[in-house]
């Protein structure tokens, strides 16, 4: 009878015919139109639901869920879930999901588009021609710095720093380095021509930085003023993995002081708003939050956070065995009775 069935509830409108899958399997409530949450309103939402799907605007933690006791799973439409406090989702038994893989080559083109746009000023002169400037041509004007053959850093190398390397070594030629919390095995380091280094050396020989880290408190504002003065005055700066990694005031300021001639953002510490030091300058480019936003990929998220939803759920072919669970080794081991479930890798995301 469907009303012994699971209640399940979707935050955002996301693709209807990829979310109905729900309804072969549970009490669906969708949401029409896109709504920002307060943490009382997730509360309220949350509290009759067995399982929720969300996206990285829903911040959900101990708060949250105190009043939320059948809820069994958080699938996050994601595949950074920072937006997740996964020792408080552990402790209660709660099984997040997010959705690696599927993103990665469209968030790695992102970032290499806005490396290129950033570089080669394509914002800048496509300003600078709408506001009809064109008759003050110059043969020097609009002068940006080269891709090809230029070196390329990487902080950051799990999957989508992966991406961008391979874009780097072996679509323009680019000397690649990268730093990362662990070197890789030195097989896929010769497949991506790719060379480790420490951070300080990374800042200082890359004309071109991308950051593609996961965002916990050990990258809270990781580039700030000391590393933006380790970079070169003519490198690009560009961020795809959270905002918080940057001190945007501290960029703002070496941006329009010619200490970093340009910047490529996509995320914001503060978005959707962001800082009007940013939007002041005309060296750098900016999008919203669109790394994954290519149709085919943001169709394939949903499916996999329905996928994991519906296994976490004990439903359809995989139950008990979402595709892409974040915790699921520290829910077995809260259950086993064995460990400190407060241990898990927070925020630790294999991007
Ligand atoms: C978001 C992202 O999924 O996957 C991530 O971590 O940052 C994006 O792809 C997108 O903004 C929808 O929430």
């Amino acid at each position: 009878m469907a009303e012994s069935r699971p209640r399940v509830w979707v935050s955002q409108p996301l693709f209807d015919d990829v979310i109905g899958q729900l309804g072969q399997y549970f009490d669906l409530t969708t949401t029409v139109d896109v709504a920002a949450y307060s943490s009382a309103e997730l509360s309220e939402r949350l509290a009759p639901l067995d399982g929720a799907l969300i996206t990285l605007n829903e911040r959900i933690g101990a708060r949250e869920i105190a009043h939320a006791p059948r809820l069994r799973a958080i699938a996050n439409v994601g595949v950074g879930y920072n937006n997740l406090d996964i020792a408080a989702l552990s402790a209660a038994g709660i099984v997040a999901t997010n959705t690696p893989d599927v993103l990665t080559e469209t968030t790695a083109d992102l970032g290499f588009t806005l490396l290129m746009a950033a570089a080669r000023r394509i914002s800048d002169a496509e300003r600078w021609l709408r506001e009809g400037q064109w008759g003050q041509w110059s043969f020097q004007n609009m002068l940006g710095a080269d891709i090809h053959g230029a070196t390329l850093g990487i902080l950051g190398m799990g999957r989508i720093g992966q991406g961008i390397a391979r874009r780097g070594a072996h679509g323009f030629g680019m000397r690649v380095l990268y730093h990362n919390r662990s070197q890789l095995p030195a097989q896929t380091e010769q497949a991506l021509g790719a060379q480790y280094v420490d951070f300080d050396t990374l800042l200082a020989q890359a004309d071109h930085l991308v950051l593609v880290l996961p965002y916990t408190q050990d990258s809270h504002h990781i580039i700030d003023a000391a590393a933006l003065a380790k970079m070169k005055a003519s490198a690009t700066l560009v961020n795809i993995a959270r905002g918080g990694i940057v001190d945007e005031l501290a960029l703002a300021d070496a941006l329009s002081n010619g200490r970093l001639a340009a910047a490529g953002l996509d995320v914001f510490e503060g978005e959707p708003a962001v800082r009007s030091e940013l939007l002041a300058l005309r060296n750098v480019v900016l999008t919203p939050h669109i790394g994954s936003a290519s149709l085919a990929t943001r169709r394939s998220m949903v499916q996999l956070a329905v996928d994991n939803l519906i296994a976490a759920l004990g439903e359809g072919a995989s139950a008990g065995h979402p595709p892409s669970a974040i915790n699921a080794d520290a829910i077995t081991a809260a259950k086993a009775g064995g460990a400190t479930v407060g241990a898990t890798k927070t925020g630790a995301t294999k991007r």
